[in-house]
C-alpha cells in the first residue's frame, strides 16, 4: 500500500526475490508526500545528497541535485525517474485506496478490497502508507460555511494557487506554514498567520549545488552514507558530542553562531546533551529567541514568535528561508491564538475572541494525525477478527516497529516503534525495507507460511520505545510525536528515540540470531 519512496523500493526489492507483488496508491502519481505537498515553498529540510536512494551506485552517480535543499519539485521528479529506470510502474495500481484488509487463516493470506471493487489476496502485505499522510483540518465551527478558497498544504492541487491581490489568512506555524507564509506573503495583498504556538525554526540558508560540489560528495558517497546510517537521525553532519554546560561562555557561542551560520538540521546536533538536559536545552533555545529578537523589528511580534513552553528540538525542529523576517513586512500580520483563539470560521473569514478578520483564502497548514492514521484510516483485521484499531486503541503496539502480534505476514514501513520522522526517511526506509527483504527471505528458507512477532517480544520492544524516549526531553511538548495534535488521542511517544545507528545494530543482532522474537509456522 503506498507508492511513495518506501513503496517504490519495496517493490524493487520485491522483484529482485522473485515475488509477484502489486502496489495500490491513492493519487494518480508516484512520490507520496512530495506528490500532494505541492505547496509553494514546499522544500525538504534534508539536503538533497542525503535526500536520496542509496541502494543504487548508478543512481546515485548519474541524477544531478540542483540545489542544497531539493524542492517538492524536484524531488517528484526523481521519484518518476526512479519509478520508470527500475520498471516499477506496471504493477502499480494509481487512483487507488486500500479499504479494508482481512487476514484469512486457514488459507493463510490476506484478503484486501479496495474502493474500486479490487477483491484480492495476498501472502504479505505490506504497508508503506507514510507517517504524515493523514491531512487534517481542526473542526473549527463554521468550517464548511466559508464561502472563499480554503486549501490544506498537504492536499495542495495540481493548478497553481493564485494569491495575486488577495487577502490571506494562514492557520498552523509547523514545518509547512512556516515554508509556505513567506512565500505567500511575497504575492497577496495581506497575510494575517494565526499561530498557537510558536515554533523554533533555523535558517536553511538553501542555494544552487555547485557541480563541484556535488562532484565531492559523489566521489565520497561510500563515506558519506555510512556515517548517515551510523548517525542519530540519518545526517552526516557532525554530532558535536561535548555538554553545552561544560563548555565556556565563548565555547557555546562558538559552536552556536557556527552551527547557525551553516544552518539546517545541523543546528541541532551543536551540542551532545541538548535532548536530554533542560539547562543544556535552554542555553541554545535562548540563542534562538535572541536570534528572532535580532530580525524581527517588534518586540511584541518578536515576542509572540519566541517559544517559550517547549524545549527545543521536542517538536519537530522547522528550517526556514526569511521566515522571521517575514514578519516585518507592513502587510503580514501575527495573531497570538493562546490570547484570543479561533472560535468560528464564518462565510468571509475568521473570528476570534477578539476580532472579525475579512479574507479571501484561507490555508490550513494544521498538520497530520501522523503515524497511526494513515493505517488505523484502513479496517485491518488480524487473526480472529481481531481489529488493528482496537488492538492500538492506547497507542501503537509493535515489534521494531516493522510487525504487530496478531497480524501475520503485515509489515508496517517506518511504523510506529521504529526511528522513522526521527530522521531523515530515506535511511530508515531503506532499512526497514532491507530488513523485510532479508525476513522473507528467511521465511522462505525455513518453508514456513507466516512470520508474526512474539507477544513477549512486542511487549518488550513498546516498553523500551517509551523507556527511551522518557529518558529525553521530548515528552514535554504537546507535538504530533506524542499524538497531542489530534483531540481524543491517546498520549503515547510513537517513534523510537534512540537513533538510526543504535536500531539498525539492534535490528542487525536480531536477525543474526535468526530473527529472534519472530515467530514462524509450518
Ligand atoms: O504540521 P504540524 P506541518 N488551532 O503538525 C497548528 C513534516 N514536514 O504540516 O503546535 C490552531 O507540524 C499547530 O499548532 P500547535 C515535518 O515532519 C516536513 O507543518 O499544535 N492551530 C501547528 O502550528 C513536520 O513536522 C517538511 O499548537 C492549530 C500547525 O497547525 C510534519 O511534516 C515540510 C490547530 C501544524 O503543524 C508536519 O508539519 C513540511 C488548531 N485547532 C512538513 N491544530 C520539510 O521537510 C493544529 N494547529 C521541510
Amino acid at each position: 500500500m503506498g507508492a511513495g519512496f518506501s513503496g517504490l523500493y519495496m517493490l524493487h526489492r520485491l522483484h529482485g526475490l522473485g515475488l509477484s507483488a502489486r502496489v495500490y496508491e491513492i493519487g494518480d502519481g508516484v512520490g507520496g508526500t512530495w506528490y500532494w505537498n505541492r505547496y509553494p515553498g514546499a522544500r525538504c529540510d534534508v539536503e538533497s545528497v542525503e535526500y536520496s536512494y542509496s541502494f543504487s551506485a548508478d543512481l546515485q552517480q548519474t541524477w544531478d541535485w540542483t540545489e542544497r535543499y531539493p524542492s517538492q519539485p524536484e524531488i517528484l521528479r526523481y521519484a518518476e525517474h526512479v519509478a520508470g529506470r527500475f520498471g516499477l510502474l506496471r504493477d502499480i495500481r494509481f487512483r487507488t485506496r486500500v479499504t479494508r484488509a482481512v487476514y484469512d487463516e486457514a488459507a493463510a493470506r490476506w484478503q484486501v478490497e479496495t474502493d474500486r471493487g479490487d477483491r484480492v489476496s495476498a501472502r504479505f502485505l505490506i504497508t508503506a502508507v507514510g507517517c504524515l499522510s493523514a491531512a487534517r483540518v481542526p473542526g473549527f465551527p463554521g468550517v464548511e460555511t466559508f464561502a472563499g478558497e480554503s486549501y490544506h498544504t498537504g492536499r495542495w492541487p495540481h493548478e497553481e494557487v493564485d494569491f495575486a491581490g488577495k487577502r490571506v489568512a494562514v492557520i498552523g506555524t509547523g514545518s509547512s506554514g512556516i515554508q509556505i507564509i513567506p512565500v505567500i506573503a511575497e504575492r497577496a495583498a495581506r497575510v494575517t498567520v494565526f499561530q498557537r504556538t510558536p515554533n523554533f525554526t533555523i535558517p536553511a540558508w538553501n542555494r544552487p549545488l555547485p557541480p563541484e560540489e556535488a562532484r565531492r560528495v559523489k566521489d565520497d558517497y561510500d563515506e558519506i552514507r555510512r556515517s548517515m546510517r551510523a548517525s542519530l537521525f540519518g545526517i552526516a553532519a557532525a554530532f558535536n558530542p561535548d555538554s553545552a554546560l561544560e563548555a565556556s561562555e565563548r565555547e557555546r557561542r562558538e559552536e552556536l553562531e557556527k552551527r547557525w551560520a551553516y544552518g539546517g538540521p545541523a543546528f541541532l546536533g551543536v551540542f551532545g546533551d541538548v535532548a536530554v538536559d533542560a539547562r543544556a536545552n535552554e542555553i541554545v533555545a535562548e540563542f534562538v529567541r535572541e536570534k528572532i529578537r535580532e530580525t524581527v523589528d517588534d518586540p511584541r511580534v518578536a515576542e509572540t514568535l519566541s517559544p517559550r513552553d517547549h524545549p527545543i528540538g521536542t517538536k519537530r525542529p522547522c528550517f526556514d528561508t526569511d521566515y522571521y523576517a517575514t514578519f516585518n513586512r507592513p502587510d503580514v500580520h501575527l495573531v497570538d491564538l493562546r490570547r484570543t483563539p479561533i472560535e468560528e470560521i464564518t462565510p468571509t473569514g475568521l473570528r476570534t475572541s477578539e476580532s472579525a478578520y475579512e479574507v479571501d483564502t484561507i490555508v490550513y497548514a494544521t498538520g497530520y494525525d501522523a503515524m497511526t492514521g494513515p493505517l488505523l484510516a484502513i479496517d485491518v483485521r488480524g487473526t480472529g477478527g481481531a481489529e488493528l484499531r482496537a488492538k492500538w486503541a492506547a497507542g501503537p503496539r509493535t515489534y521494531l516497529g516493522l510487525m504487530t502480534a496478531g497480524f501475520p505476514n503485515l509489515f508496517t514501513i517506518t511504523g510506529p516503534g521504529s526511528p522513522s520522522v526521527l530522521s531523515n526517511m530515506f535511511v530508515s526506509i531503506e532499512q526497514h525495507v532491507d530488513l523485510i527483504a532479508g525476513c522473507l527471505r528467511h521465511v522462505a528458507e525455513r518453508g514456513a507460511r507466516t512470520v508474526e512477532p512474539d507477544p513477549g517480544a512486542e511487549d518488550a520492544w513498546t516498553r523500551h520505545v517509551g523507556e527511551v524516549a522518557e529518558q529525553t526531553l521530548y515528552p514535554r511538548a504537546d507535538s504530533w510525536y506524542l499524538g497531542a495534535n489530534v483531540p481524543g488521542k491517546p498520549r503515547v511517544f510513537m517513534p523510537y528515540a534512540g537513533g538510526v545507528g543504535v536500531y539498525r545494530e539492534t535490528c542487525d543482532e536480531i536477525a543474526a540470531r535468526g530473527y529472534e522474537g519472530f515467530v514462524l509456522s509450518p
